[in-house]
């Protein structure tokens, strides 16, 4: 019988590219995000090259009522085996005495509140079922904090404690957790978060060789695709060149 996942944002970057993936190990799929050109040109994409079911699903995840939209009336009562929470954003880097309170926000209505809102309707759907796998995309910056770096290290800090208390809450109950924590990753995570200024998005990853969005979603499919006995419940993945958030071997 298929499976079927949701990924949400699968419109760009690590959310694309892990749809991409779950496509080729067989998942039907449910993408989400708020761009719906996108998601129509990722479904186009999937269905072009893999024998999938795709549906797309335009929504801003910080709203709460559009998110509980999406799951009660749009995606049905079909089960949901995998749910990749994948959408985020950093907005701005700056000493938090300088910080902008609205970049706080995007931050963590979406980091936080919106992986928390969309979580509280498919987890249920999963302990009803005895099965399921949570997948967190979380980051270094929930591991260590670097300086600038302040609110979106906590809303990162908060992903990695919502997937540990997921684990300790679910684990009896034949659902995996799984908080996926990337290091440098070139995608347009850096554009965004310099407010579309592209030039200082580059010098993130001047001389250093990043991770690409493909090698995050690689190990996204590594934890889904493990046997049932066994939970990949935290991956720390770094570019070669990066031991730590602020040390980079730029050549
Ligand atoms: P991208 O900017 O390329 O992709 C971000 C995705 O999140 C887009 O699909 C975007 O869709 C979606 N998204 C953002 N805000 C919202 C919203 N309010 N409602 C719905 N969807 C939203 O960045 P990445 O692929 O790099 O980022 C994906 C995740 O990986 C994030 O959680 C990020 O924090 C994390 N991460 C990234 C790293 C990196 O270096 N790139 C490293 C570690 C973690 P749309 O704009 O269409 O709504
Ligand atoms: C994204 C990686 O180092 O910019 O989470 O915080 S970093």
């Amino acid at each position: 019988m298929s499976k079927t996942a949701i990924v949400t944002g699968a419109t760009a970057g690590i959310g694309e590219a892990t749809a991409h993936e779950l496509a080729k190990m067989s998942y039907d799929l449910i993408l989400t995000g708020r761009r719906k050109e996108r998601l129509e040109t990722v479904k186009q994409q999937i269905g072009s090259t893999f024998r999938v079911d795709v549906s797309i699903h335009t929504f801003d995840i910080r709203e709460r009522e559009q998110v509980e939209n999406f799951c009660r009336n749009e995606i049905g009562e079909r089960t949901i085996d995998v749910l990749v929470n994948n959408a985020g954003l950093a907005s701005g880097l700056s000493p938090l005495h300088e910080g902008d309170v609205e970049d706080w926000e995007k931050m963590i209505d979406t980091n936080v509140k919106g992986l928390l809102y969309i979580t509280r309707e498919i987890a249920p759907r999963m302990v009803e079922q005895q099965s399921g796998h949570i997948v967190n995309v979380g980051s270094i910056a929930g591991i260590e904090v670097y300086p600038n770096g302040n609110v979106y290290c906590a809303t990162k800090h908060a992903v990695k404690a919502i997937s540990e208390g997921l684990r300790k809450e679910l684990f009896d109950k034949g659902i995996k957790v799984t908080n996926i924590a990337p290091g440098l990753v070139e995608t347009e995570f850096s554009i965004v978060r310099f407010h579309g200024d592209k030039q200082r998005a580059d010098s993130v990853y001047a001389g250093m060789q990043p991770l690409t969005a493909k090698d995050i979603a690689d190990c996204i499919g590594f934890a889904v695709s493990r046997p049932a006995h066994v939970n990949i419940a935290d991956m720390l993945i770094l570019s070669t060149d990066q031991a730590a958030s602020t040390m980079v071997n730029r050549k």
